[in-house]
This record gives C-alpha cells, structure tokens and sequence, in this order.
C-alpha cells in the first residue's frame, strides 16, 4: 500500500548525503521533494540503497519564487543559522523546519526569528550514506531515526505531516518530546570518535586499539559530567560501553570530521568539542581532554 503522502511540496537545503537520502527515498515514495542550492541546478542522482540496488533520479532546484512550507535543513552545524536566515523571506507563515546535524548548537536565536505558526523540529539520525561522487549517493547503513519538536505553536495537521514524511525519508522513526537527552548521548560519540578519527586519519575501528582507550574514557567522562550537570544524567561506563559500540558497528566507515579534514573543508568541531567546554565554562567544569581536541582540531588549516 502506498504510504500516506505529504499534500505539500518539501524543500531539502544543500546535496549532503543525509540530504540527498531523504530526497531521494521521498521522491521514490512519490512525495514532491526539491532541492534549494546556491547554485539553482538539478541532479541526475544515482542513488544505490541499503540492499545495493541501484537507480538514477532527477531532482530538480526549488524556484526562488515560490513559498516554502516544508522544508529540510540537514547541512553542518556551522552552517544552519545561515541557512536558515537566508531562507526566511521564502517561508509560508505556516512553514514547518526540521534540522539535522551532529552536534549541538544554540537554537534560540533561530527561533526567536520564526513566526508564531512556523515550527522548529529536530531529527537526529544514525541512517549512514556517503558520496563516492558529487552526484552518487550510497545508502551504506540502515539506521534510524528520532524526531522532537523544539517550538511550541501549531495545528495538529502540520505535526501530522511532518511526522509522516520524515518516517518516509530517514525513518524508521521515534517521535520524542524532548531531543536533548539523545543529542546529549550522540554528543559523547562525535567527541570520541570525530576528532581522534581525522587527527589519525583512520577509519572509526581502529579506534578500538588499546592505546586509544584512556584518551576515549576522559574524552566522553568530560561530556557525562557536563550533561549530568545540565540535567541529563549520563553514567560513563554505560556511555563508554555505547561509543566502543558504535565503533564496532561503523568500523569500516570514515567519521564525517575525517572526510571534512581530508576535503579540508570547515569540521564541525565547535558545535562538538566546543560546545562541550562552552557549557562546561558556565557551570564552571573542567574539561581539558574536549579542550585539547578542540584546539588540535582547529590548529588544523581548514579546521
Ligand atoms: O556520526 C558519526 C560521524 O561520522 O559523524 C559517527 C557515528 C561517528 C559515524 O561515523
């Protein structure tokens, strides 16, 4: 049976890989998806899935004219705020925005930017894909995802929506009420894996090597006293045991902040590390382990 679409048009910022496999397993479901780059261009897409089958499809740019009712911000950290602000003249007064990126980043100026119908959503996910190429996509893990609503205003028919589309591009999903205990925990993985990963220039199992292992234990210590502190209670032996999990499990893959280092493109570092020793300041914790990856990162020259 075919799912039950979205009436309504979704907008999906940049060809990120995240972004490039929601488009595509929505345009495949038969949603109407485009895409908003800085270049208004379309993308014959090969896209080959989590079963290695492979199709080609067209995706085409978002005309600058019309009215944005749904739209998809899965780009990096760094870039969001951005994003978004440049995308606000285009948005419905009743238009709907789901971020997705690694790391945490405060949102509140966004949100005070954002009328009172228009809603601010949370997606963070674990579906892995890479791009062999500018315009191939490999759905190389089956995850999964979970979805939070970060601003309070709406209709029932809106959150409907959304919750049904984003099943459709990067489910299976879990609806919660609050995402920060989840970021909180992805957080402890980023900052175990990300930066050790591109300074050794390794693929994420290698991580698990011995030597690694007291350089790890500070590293994600550091971000379960933080959390704790902010209200999010995270033992670190039960936080450890998950990050050498995810290792084990993405083992093969490079972390995103590796491919960044290497194509010395701008990591998000500071929405992981940084944004660990930003809080840590104000509760006035020490984290020098986040500390130091924070500046090796940035010493970096595209850091
Ligand atoms: O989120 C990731 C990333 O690379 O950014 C992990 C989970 C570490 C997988 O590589």
């Amino acid at each position: 049976m075919a799912p039950a679409q979205s009436a309504l048009s979704w907008v999906c910022v940049g060809s990120g890989a995240i972004g490039l496999l929601a488009s595509a397993r929505l345009q495949l479901a038969g949603y109407n998806i485009t895409l908003w780059l800085k270049q208004p261009t379309q993308i014959n897409l090969k896209f080959t899935d989590s079963k290695q089958q492979s199709q080609h499809l067209l995706l085409l740019p978002q005309p600058r004219t019309a009215a944005i009712s749904r739209l998809l911000v899965p780009v990096k950290a760094h870039q969001v705020i951005q994003a978004v602000t440049e995308l606000l003249p285009y948005l419905a007064d009743n238009a709907q925005l789901v971020l997705s990126h690694n790391g945490i980043i405060a949102l509140e100026p966004l949100i005070q930017q954002l009328q009172p119908k228009q809603g601010l959503w949370f997606l963070s996910t674990s579906q892995a894909a890479y791009k062999p190429a500018p315009h191939s996509l490999v759905h190389s893990g089956a995850g999964s995802s979970f979805l939070a609503k970060l601003t309070h205003a709406d209709n029932s028919d809106n959150e409907q929506d959304v919750i049904t589309t984003m099943s459709a591009a990067l489910g299976p999903l879990t609806l919660v009420n609050d995402i920060y205990p989840l970021l909180w925990q992805k957080l402890a993985v980023n900052v175990a894996v990300n930066p050790l990963s591109a300074l050794e220039n390794c693929q994420n199992g290698q991580l698990a090597a011995a030597r690694y292992r007291r350089q790890i234990t500070t590293l994600v210590t550091e971000v379960c006293k933080v959390a704790t502190a902010l209200g999010y209670p995270m033992t670190a032996t039960t936080t450890i045991d998950r990050v050498y999990q995810v290792i084990a499990a993405t083992a093969l893959n490079y972390s995103s902040m590796q491919q960044d280092v290497q194509a010395r493109r701008q990591t998000e570092i500071n929405a992981i590390c940084g944004y660990v020793c930003q809080q840590a300041a104000q509760l006035q914790l020490a984290t020098p382990a986040n500390q130091q990856m924070l500046h090796a990162i940035q010493a970096l020259p595209h850091y």
